[in-house]
């Protein structure tokens, strides 16, 4: 943990003629600083910027060391970076491999060292001849998608770029639109993020979207057919989508059918540098991380790969990846594996950090 960044002060109010109360919420930034190992007097700054009392303020500061409720917080703290530490020593073994920097592309993996070296052994990978004979590789464009599907209406996520946290609040960008016209606004549109017909769409479980799972051939060895239908989905998009920093609760495949994407991955043992205080996703854009807000992210090792036509994916469990379409894009997930794939993850909802 960095020793100087410090918390965002308690809501602001106008500075007032008079000192302001140190009031709870001053206890508690207090509280929260000195767990973080901030210094003394860059949180006299912000205080007494804020209107307090700076003698206040001191003695404040200083009774934090005998607070109860702050010493449990200590000895929780301990704990916590035991955990981290066991963590960040995993992952310097995992990085001391030469191989850990590269995402291996191969084209076929028999079943058990599939399971082995990559689901256990938890290691990216491109398949690059899994989707070998699947209808969709040839029949799959988007003027297909426009003859075949044209006059039904499908759910978009809209006004991505009005909106910096568009992917946390996804369910304010939905759009219905006629499928037709999206594909016309795709393909006249140029490089944009504003759009996406993205996994949320729900497409495949529609009857009338049926024919697209005919289009899908032999699966990988380690995938269980009957579940194709209630456990994939159907992207699409201009070059230039960007799906933010988050991981998945679940391993799964992602064939990519026309266009290229580029994938950057993240070790799930890198989690505690990655700011992870909403949910599934890290507020750090991989192209632009921020290292004043995000200091613990500089240590932090991103693997990269192009998914080219014709390619799949595998992700495995709590891997974080962004993703970005390098061309229009139609592509195909799933996470129909025929092992044990659903996970429990503990949310993190710390909405104000
Ligand atoms: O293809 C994309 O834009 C994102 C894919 C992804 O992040 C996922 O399936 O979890």
């Amino acid at each position: 943990m960095n020793a100087s960044t410090l918390m965002p002060a308690p809501r602001p109010r106008e500075i007032e003629a008079e000192a302001r109360p140190i009031d709870n919420g001053w206890l508690q930034w207090v509280a929260e600083n000195k767990l973080r190992n901030c210094a003394m007097e860059s949180m006299l700054q912000t205080m007494t910027a804020a209107g307090l009392s700076r003698a206040e303020s001191e003695a404040a500061i200083v009774r934090m060391d005998s607070d109860p409720a702050y010493l449990a917080a200590k000895r929780y703290q301990q704990m916590q970076r035991k955990f981290e530490s066991v963590l960040a020593n995993q992952q310097k073994l995992w990085e001391s491999s030469p191989h850990y920097g590269r995402v291996e592309k191969r084209s076929h993996v028999p079943r058990d060292e599939f399971i082995e070296r990559y689901v256990r052994g938890s290691r990216p990978l491109v398949l690059t001849e899994a989707a070998r004979d699947w209808p969709a590789r040839t029949r799959w464009s988007p003027q297909d998608l426009k003859t075949r599907f044209g006059h039904l209406d499908v759910e978009i996520q809209a006004e991505r770029n009005a909106d910096a946290n568009y992917e946390q609040n996804k369910l304010e960008h939905r759009r219905t639109v006629r499928l037709g016209s999206f594909v016309d606004q795709v393909l006249a549109g140029g490089a944009t993020n504003d759009y996406y017909l993205t996994a949320n769409n729900e497409v495949l479980r529609r009857p009338e979207f049926a024919p697209l799972l005919k289009d899908i051939g032999t699966l990988p060895e380690i995938c269980d057919p009957a579940q194709l239908a209630q456990r994939s989905s159907f992207w699409f998009g201009p070059a230039g989508t960007r799906t933010p920093l988050h991981h998945d609760t679940l391993m799964l495949m992602h064939t990519q059918i026309v266009g290229r994407k580029r994938w950057r991955f993240i070790s799930p043992l890198e989690t505690p540098k990655l700011y992870n205080h909403f949910r599934v996703y890290s507020p750090i854009d991989l192209d632009a991380p921020d290292l004043v807000r995000h200091p613990d992210f500089a240590s932090v090792k991103v693997l990269e790969v192009i998914v080219e036509p014709g390619e799949t994916m595998f992700l495995p469990l709590g891997w974080w990846h962004q993703v970005t379409s390098l061309d229009v894009s139609l592509s195909f997930s799933y996470s129909n594996l025929a092992i044990p794939n659903d996970f429990t993850y503990v949310n993190a909802e710390i909405h104000n950090w």
